[in-house]
């Protein structure tokens, strides 16, 4: 058993999500979450490697009687809500299951995973959690219908759950990014040297999640500066 705070992180396998779990493991026991088992084992094998501890949850956070079982009634200080999938192309080339899919990883699974874990929070009147949402959130691009409306309905949930569960001593915290260098949406952001890294990212939820009980970070947006078109 592990003395030190528990951190759940979705979409760990790669990633923001890996970046904010290799932050965080330096504070807290990391629940990796996501349905890439080997990917998980290299992420824990590299977390106990630097000292610390790491428990592989292979999960898909759509599957929302699957999260209940894997965390439901666990004792998570912290849970960053980072998984989240894009489908960026112009609106008449989405597939209904593209539509679908990006609204059931970006949104319904938020609804599971937070669902799953807030309860302990509140009742134990401390926690802590945290969305990655997007500047898509605020913003609109060609190409973005389906992600920028699952972005922007992470803004309005975030929001209203910081205003129900601050007086529980529970904060929520959005992050929203500019371009990061993964292997999200296309699969080209990658080659786009001038983007944030993941570990940019990561450092914004460190901090967030390090700030004293009475300060609460809502709201937090990450650019690249000279970003190129
Ligand atoms: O994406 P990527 P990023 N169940 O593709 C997991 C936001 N963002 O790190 O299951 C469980 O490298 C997947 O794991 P696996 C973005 O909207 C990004 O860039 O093993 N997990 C993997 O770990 C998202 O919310 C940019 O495939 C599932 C992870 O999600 C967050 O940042 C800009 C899953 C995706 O890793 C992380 O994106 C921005 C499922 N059903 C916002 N489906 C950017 N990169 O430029 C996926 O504004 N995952």
């Amino acid at each position: 058993m592990t003395t030190r705070p528990t951190a759940v992180v979705t979409g760990a396998s790669r990633g923001i999500g890996r970046a904010i779990a290799l932050r965080l493991a330096a504070t807290h026991h990391v629940a990796a979450v996501a349905r890439s088992a080997d990917q998980l084992a290299a992420l824990a094998g590299e977390i106990e490697q630097a000292g610390g501890t790491c428990a592989p949850v292979v999960l898909d956070v759509t599957d929302g009687a699957a999260v209940e079982r894997a965390l439901g009634g666990l004792e998570a200080d912290v849970l960053v809500n980072n998984a989240g999938i894009g489908h960026l192309k112009p609106f008449l080339e989405l597939t209904p299951e593209e539509w679908h899919r990006t609204i059931d990883v970006n949104v319904n699974a938020l609804f599971h995973v937070t669902r799953a874990v807030l309860p302990g929070m509140t009742a134990r009147k401390r926690g802590h959690v945290v969305i990655v949402g997007s500047i898509a959130g605020r913003s609109a691009f060609v190409g973005g219908t389906a992600y920028g409306a699952t972005k922007h309905a992470v803004m309005g949930f975030a929001e209203s759950l910081m205003l129900e569960v601050r007086e529980h001593d529970v904060k929520v915290t959005v992050v929203n990014p500019g371009s990061v260098r993964t292997g999200f949406g296309r699969g080209d952001m990658a080659g786009k040297g001038w983007a944030l890294d993941a570990d940019d990212v990561a450092a914004a939820v460190a901090y967030a999640v390090a700030t004293p009980p009475n300060v609460l970070v809502h709201r937090l947006e990450i650019r690249a500066n000279h970003p190129r078109k």
